[in-house]
Protein backbone atom coordinates (compact mmCIF):
# COMPACT_ATOMS: atom_id res chain seq x y z
CA UNK A 1 0.00 0.00 0.00
CA UNK A 2 1.37 3.85 -1.04
CA UNK A 3 1.45 6.46 1.56
CA UNK A 4 -1.35 8.29 1.73
CA UNK A 5 -1.50 11.71 -0.31
CA UNK A 6 -2.28 13.63 3.70
CA UNK A 7 0.85 11.96 4.71
CA UNK A 8 3.16 12.78 1.80
CA UNK A 9 2.64 16.39 1.98
CA UNK A 10 2.55 16.18 5.63
CA UNK A 11 5.85 14.72 5.37
CA UNK A 12 6.81 17.45 2.54
CA UNK A 13 6.36 20.37 4.73
CA UNK A 14 8.20 18.91 7.31
CA UNK A 15 11.29 18.51 5.01
CA UNK A 16 10.85 22.22 3.99
CA UNK A 17 10.37 23.05 7.72
CA UNK A 18 13.60 21.21 8.06
CA UNK A 19 15.54 22.92 5.90
CA UNK A 20 14.37 26.58 7.26
CA UNK A 21 15.46 25.84 10.20
CA UNK A 22 18.95 24.53 8.88
CA UNK A 23 19.61 28.11 6.98
CA UNK A 24 18.40 29.80 9.86
CA UNK A 25 20.56 28.42 12.43
CA UNK A 26 23.82 26.90 11.01
CA UNK A 27 25.56 30.40 10.31
CA UNK A 28 25.11 31.38 13.84
CA UNK A 29 26.15 28.14 15.34
CA UNK A 30 29.28 28.38 12.91
CA UNK A 31 29.84 32.08 13.83
CA UNK A 32 29.54 31.05 17.83
CA UNK A 33 31.98 28.49 17.07
CA UNK A 34 34.40 31.34 14.98
CA UNK A 35 34.20 33.41 18.16
CA UNK A 36 34.43 31.48 21.07
CA UNK A 37 38.10 31.20 22.75
CA UNK A 38 38.44 27.52 22.12
CA UNK A 39 38.24 28.24 18.80
CA UNK A 40 40.00 31.76 18.50
CA UNK A 41 41.41 32.12 14.88
CA UNK A 42 44.72 33.71 14.69
CA UNK A 43 45.13 37.51 13.92
CA UNK A 44 48.34 38.64 11.96
CA UNK A 45 48.48 42.44 13.03
CA UNK A 46 50.37 45.15 11.00
CA UNK A 47 53.21 47.75 12.70
CA UNK A 48 55.19 50.38 10.17
CA UNK A 49 58.77 50.98 11.38
CA UNK A 50 59.14 54.10 10.56
CA UNK A 51 57.90 56.76 8.43
CA UNK A 52 59.33 59.72 6.18
CA UNK A 53 58.60 62.55 3.86
CA UNK A 54 58.27 62.65 -0.09
CA UNK A 55 61.79 63.30 -0.90
CA UNK A 56 63.27 61.25 2.56
CA UNK A 57 64.56 64.41 4.30
CA UNK A 58 62.30 63.85 7.41
CA UNK A 59 62.55 60.35 8.59
CA UNK A 60 60.62 59.71 11.77
CA UNK A 61 61.78 57.37 14.72
CA UNK A 62 58.60 55.61 15.77
CA UNK A 63 56.57 52.78 15.34
CA UNK A 64 53.24 53.13 14.08
CA UNK A 65 51.37 52.43 16.07
CA UNK A 66 53.61 52.34 19.15
CA UNK A 67 51.11 50.56 21.42
CA UNK A 68 49.62 47.87 19.80
CA UNK A 69 46.92 45.09 21.96
CA UNK A 70 46.62 41.61 20.80
CA UNK A 71 45.61 38.18 21.90
CA UNK A 72 47.86 35.17 23.00
CA UNK A 73 48.35 33.01 19.61
CA UNK A 74 48.23 36.25 17.20
CA UNK A 75 51.21 37.30 15.52
CA UNK A 76 52.45 40.90 14.91
CA UNK A 77 54.16 41.30 11.42
CA UNK A 78 56.52 44.66 11.04
CA UNK A 79 56.69 46.49 8.08
CA UNK A 80 59.90 48.66 7.08
CA UNK A 81 58.13 52.24 6.05
CA UNK A 82 61.92 54.22 5.48
CA UNK A 83 64.44 54.70 3.69
CA UNK A 84 66.10 55.07 7.72
CA UNK A 85 67.09 51.67 9.45
CA UNK A 86 65.54 50.33 11.94
CA UNK A 87 65.57 47.13 14.50
CA UNK A 88 62.74 45.50 16.22
CA UNK A 89 64.14 43.70 19.27
CA UNK A 90 63.28 42.32 22.50
CA UNK A 91 66.08 42.50 24.79
CA UNK A 92 66.78 39.48 26.80
CA UNK A 93 65.53 39.38 30.67
CA UNK A 94 68.26 41.56 32.99
CA UNK A 95 69.84 42.92 29.36
CA UNK A 96 69.96 46.74 29.44
CA UNK A 97 69.31 49.17 26.32
CA UNK A 98 73.05 50.98 27.29
CA UNK A 99 74.80 47.61 26.83
CA UNK A 100 73.49 47.14 22.98
CA UNK A 101 74.14 50.73 22.30
CA UNK A 102 75.96 52.25 19.98
CA UNK A 103 74.35 50.32 16.97
CA UNK A 104 77.45 47.92 16.00
CA UNK A 105 77.02 47.28 11.65
CA UNK A 106 79.67 44.24 13.08
CA UNK A 107 77.92 42.66 15.65
CA UNK A 108 75.56 39.87 13.57
CA UNK A 109 73.66 39.89 17.12
CA UNK A 110 72.59 43.26 15.84
CA UNK A 111 72.19 42.85 11.99
CA UNK A 112 70.52 40.14 11.38
CA UNK A 113 67.35 37.69 12.50
CA UNK A 114 67.97 36.36 16.23
CA UNK A 115 65.37 33.61 17.91
CA UNK A 116 62.66 31.90 16.12
CA UNK A 117 59.36 32.91 14.77
CA UNK A 118 57.63 32.49 18.10
CA UNK A 119 58.12 34.87 21.19
CA UNK A 120 59.32 32.74 24.24
CA UNK A 121 58.85 36.09 26.61
CA UNK A 122 62.25 36.30 27.63
CA UNK A 123 64.75 35.96 25.52
CA UNK A 124 66.78 38.04 22.29
CA UNK A 125 65.07 38.62 19.37
CA UNK A 126 66.17 40.54 16.66
CA UNK A 127 64.82 41.31 13.18
CA UNK A 128 67.97 42.07 11.25
CA UNK A 129 67.60 45.51 9.37
CA UNK A 130 64.68 46.73 8.49
CA UNK A 131 64.55 49.18 5.61
CA UNK A 132 62.97 49.99 2.23
CA UNK A 133 66.13 50.45 0.60
CA UNK A 134 67.19 47.17 -1.13
CA UNK A 135 70.87 48.12 0.28
CA UNK A 136 72.60 48.71 3.74
CA UNK A 137 76.16 48.81 3.37
CA UNK A 138 78.66 47.00 5.61
CA UNK A 139 77.84 43.94 4.11
CA UNK A 140 74.82 43.44 5.51
CA UNK A 141 71.81 42.42 3.82
CA UNK A 142 68.54 44.43 4.90
CA UNK A 143 64.78 43.02 5.63
CA UNK A 144 61.52 45.08 4.54
CA UNK A 145 59.23 42.91 7.02
CA UNK A 146 59.99 41.00 10.41
CA UNK A 147 57.13 38.55 11.94
CA UNK A 148 56.59 37.01 15.07
CA UNK A 149 54.02 35.17 16.99
CA UNK A 150 53.01 35.74 20.39
CA UNK A 151 51.87 32.13 22.40
CA UNK A 152 52.02 33.94 26.16
CA UNK A 153 50.32 37.17 27.94
CA UNK A 154 52.20 39.77 28.78
CA UNK A 155 53.39 43.04 28.40
CA UNK A 156 56.52 43.29 26.02
CA UNK A 157 58.54 46.32 25.05
CA UNK A 158 60.66 46.38 21.81
CA UNK A 159 63.22 48.86 20.91
CA UNK A 160 65.22 50.21 17.80
CA UNK A 161 69.16 49.09 17.97
CA UNK A 162 70.10 52.27 15.81
CA UNK A 163 67.84 54.67 17.59
CA UNK A 164 68.15 53.65 21.06
CA UNK A 165 65.79 55.05 23.88
CA UNK A 166 64.53 57.37 21.10
CA UNK A 167 62.06 54.37 19.64
CA UNK A 168 60.09 52.33 21.60
CA UNK A 169 57.27 49.90 20.79
CA UNK A 170 55.19 47.79 22.88
CA UNK A 171 53.07 44.76 22.21
CA UNK A 172 50.75 44.02 25.01
CA UNK A 173 49.32 40.32 24.80
CA UNK A 174 45.67 39.49 26.27
CA UNK A 175 44.01 36.24 26.90
CA UNK A 176 43.02 34.20 23.55
CA UNK A 177 39.41 35.35 22.79
CA UNK A 178 40.08 38.43 24.43
CA UNK A 179 37.77 41.96 23.35
CA UNK A 180 40.67 43.47 21.34
CA UNK A 181 40.13 47.56 22.08
CA UNK A 182 41.00 48.48 18.71
CA UNK A 183 40.44 47.29 14.87
CA UNK A 184 44.01 47.33 12.48
CA UNK A 185 41.48 49.91 10.39
CA UNK A 186 42.10 52.41 13.61
CA UNK A 187 45.71 51.42 14.33
CA UNK A 188 46.55 52.50 10.69
CA UNK A 189 44.44 56.01 11.23
CA UNK A 190 46.39 56.56 14.38
CA UNK A 191 49.30 55.78 12.70
CA UNK A 192 48.62 58.34 9.85
CA UNK A 193 47.71 61.26 12.43
CA UNK A 194 51.23 60.07 14.23
CA UNK A 195 53.56 59.91 11.04
CA UNK A 196 51.58 63.23 10.24
CA UNK A 197 52.77 65.45 13.40
CA UNK A 198 56.01 63.38 13.08
CA UNK A 199 56.78 65.33 9.52
CA UNK A 200 55.37 68.61 10.70
CA UNK A 201 57.80 68.43 13.73
CA UNK A 202 60.60 67.69 11.15
CA UNK A 203 59.93 70.63 9.10
CA UNK A 204 59.43 72.97 11.67
CA UNK A 205 62.54 72.00 13.62
CA UNK A 206 64.71 72.26 9.48
CA UNK A 207 63.49 76.03 9.76
CA UNK A 208 64.43 76.99 13.48
CA UNK A 209 68.07 74.85 12.98
CA UNK A 210 68.37 76.94 9.28
CA UNK A 211 68.38 80.01 12.19
CA UNK A 212 71.62 78.67 13.69
CA UNK A 213 73.18 78.17 10.48
CA UNK A 214 75.82 80.41 8.54
CA UNK A 215 78.51 80.04 5.75
CA UNK A 216 81.19 79.15 8.31
CA UNK A 217 78.39 76.63 10.48
CA UNK A 218 77.13 74.09 8.93
CA UNK A 219 74.70 71.50 10.77
CA UNK A 220 74.77 68.05 10.02
CA UNK A 221 70.66 67.93 10.23
CA UNK A 222 69.28 67.76 13.47
CA UNK A 223 66.48 65.58 15.75
CA UNK A 224 64.27 66.46 18.52
CA UNK A 225 63.79 62.68 19.86
CA UNK A 226 61.00 61.68 17.44
CA UNK A 227 61.87 63.33 13.89
CA UNK A 228 65.01 63.60 12.37
CA UNK A 229 66.09 65.95 9.51
CA UNK A 230 68.55 64.40 6.96
CA UNK A 231 70.16 67.48 5.28
CA UNK A 232 72.94 69.93 5.25
CA UNK A 233 71.70 72.96 6.82
CA UNK A 234 72.42 74.95 4.92
CA UNK A 235 73.77 73.19 1.66
CA UNK A 236 75.71 75.49 0.04
CA UNK A 237 77.75 78.21 1.47
CA UNK A 238 80.20 80.32 -0.07
CA UNK A 239 83.91 81.39 1.64
CA UNK A 240 87.35 83.15 0.66
CA UNK A 241 90.46 81.05 0.27
CA UNK A 242 91.80 81.04 3.39
CA UNK A 243 88.61 80.78 5.21
CA UNK A 244 86.92 77.46 7.14
CA UNK A 245 83.89 75.96 7.98
CA UNK A 246 82.66 74.23 10.70
CA UNK A 247 80.59 71.02 10.02
CA UNK A 248 78.45 70.50 13.47
CA UNK A 249 76.35 67.90 14.40
CA UNK A 250 74.34 68.98 17.20
CA UNK A 251 71.28 65.96 17.08
CA UNK A 252 70.43 63.49 19.40
CA UNK A 253 70.49 60.94 17.27
CA UNK A 254 71.66 59.85 14.37
CA UNK A 255 75.60 59.99 13.27
CA UNK A 256 76.44 61.56 10.05
CA UNK A 257 79.77 61.90 8.00
CA UNK A 258 81.36 65.20 5.96
CA UNK A 259 82.74 63.30 3.17
CA UNK A 260 84.91 64.88 0.17
CA UNK A 261 86.14 63.38 -3.17
CA UNK A 262 85.60 59.73 -3.37
CA UNK A 263 83.92 57.79 -0.61
CA UNK A 264 85.75 55.59 0.90
CA UNK A 265 84.47 51.97 1.23
CA UNK A 266 84.57 51.85 5.23
CA UNK A 267 83.64 55.79 6.27
CA UNK A 268 84.42 55.49 9.78
CA UNK A 269 88.18 56.31 10.04
CA UNK A 270 88.93 59.96 9.09
CA UNK A 271 91.16 60.45 6.24
CA UNK A 272 92.95 63.35 4.75
CA UNK A 273 93.86 66.77 6.13
CA UNK A 274 91.28 68.76 6.78
CA UNK A 275 93.69 72.27 7.59
CA UNK A 276 94.65 72.58 3.90
CA UNK A 277 91.89 71.46 1.67
CA UNK A 278 92.58 71.84 -2.16
CA UNK A 279 90.10 69.28 -3.56
CA UNK A 280 90.47 65.51 -3.59
CA UNK A 281 89.46 62.60 -0.90
CA UNK A 282 88.62 64.01 2.71
CA UNK A 283 86.83 62.15 5.36
CA UNK A 284 85.47 63.53 8.46
CA UNK A 285 84.78 59.77 9.74
CA UNK A 286 81.73 59.06 11.73
CA UNK A 287 80.55 62.31 13.55
CA UNK A 288 77.87 61.11 16.62
CA UNK A 289 76.25 63.50 17.84
CA UNK A 290 78.10 66.40 19.34
CA UNK A 291 81.10 65.81 17.03
CA UNK A 292 82.13 68.86 14.68
CA UNK A 293 84.76 68.74 11.81
CA UNK A 294 86.43 72.29 10.66
CA UNK A 295 87.88 72.25 7.06
CA UNK A 296 90.05 75.18 6.14
CA UNK A 297 89.81 75.87 2.22
CA UNK A 298 92.82 76.96 0.60
CA UNK A 299 92.30 76.82 -2.77
CA UNK A 300 88.95 78.54 -4.80
CA UNK A 301 86.80 76.38 -6.26
CA UNK A 302 83.38 74.08 -5.90
CA UNK A 303 83.39 71.21 -3.59
CA UNK A 304 80.79 68.64 -3.39
CA UNK A 305 80.66 66.57 0.00
CA UNK A 306 77.99 64.02 0.93
CA UNK A 307 77.31 62.27 4.52
CA UNK A 308 78.43 58.57 3.76
CA UNK A 309 75.55 57.34 5.79
CA UNK A 310 72.63 59.25 4.06
CA UNK A 311 73.85 60.60 0.79
CA UNK A 312 71.23 58.52 -0.71
CA UNK A 313 68.29 60.48 1.20
CA UNK A 314 69.50 63.76 -0.56
CA UNK A 315 72.23 64.28 2.24
CA UNK A 316 74.99 66.51 0.20
CA UNK A 317 75.97 69.71 0.09
CA UNK A 318 79.01 71.97 -1.69
CA UNK A 319 81.23 74.70 -0.15
CA UNK A 320 82.21 77.33 -2.98
CA UNK A 321 85.34 78.71 -2.42
CA UNK A 322 86.14 82.08 -4.14
CA UNK A 323 89.64 83.91 -4.35
CU1 LIG B 1 73.99 61.62 7.71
Amino acid sequence: MSPSPTYRRERRVLQLLLAFLIALFLPAALMGAATSPAHHHPVTWRVLAGNQSHDLAIQGMSYLPKNIWIDAGDTVHWVANSAEPHTVTFLAAGQTLASTQPFNPGNPQQTTVVGGSSYDGHSYYNSGVLTTEAQFGFGITPVQSYSLRFPHRGTFTYWCLLHGAAMKGVVHVQRAGAHYPYTQRQYDAQGVRAANRILSDGYDLWEETAEHASNHRVLEGNDDGTAMVMRFIRPTVHVRVGQSVTFANIGMGAPHTVTFGQEPPNPFPPSGDPKHYAGGNLNSGIQPPGASFTVTFTKEGTFSYICALHDYMGMVGKVVVED
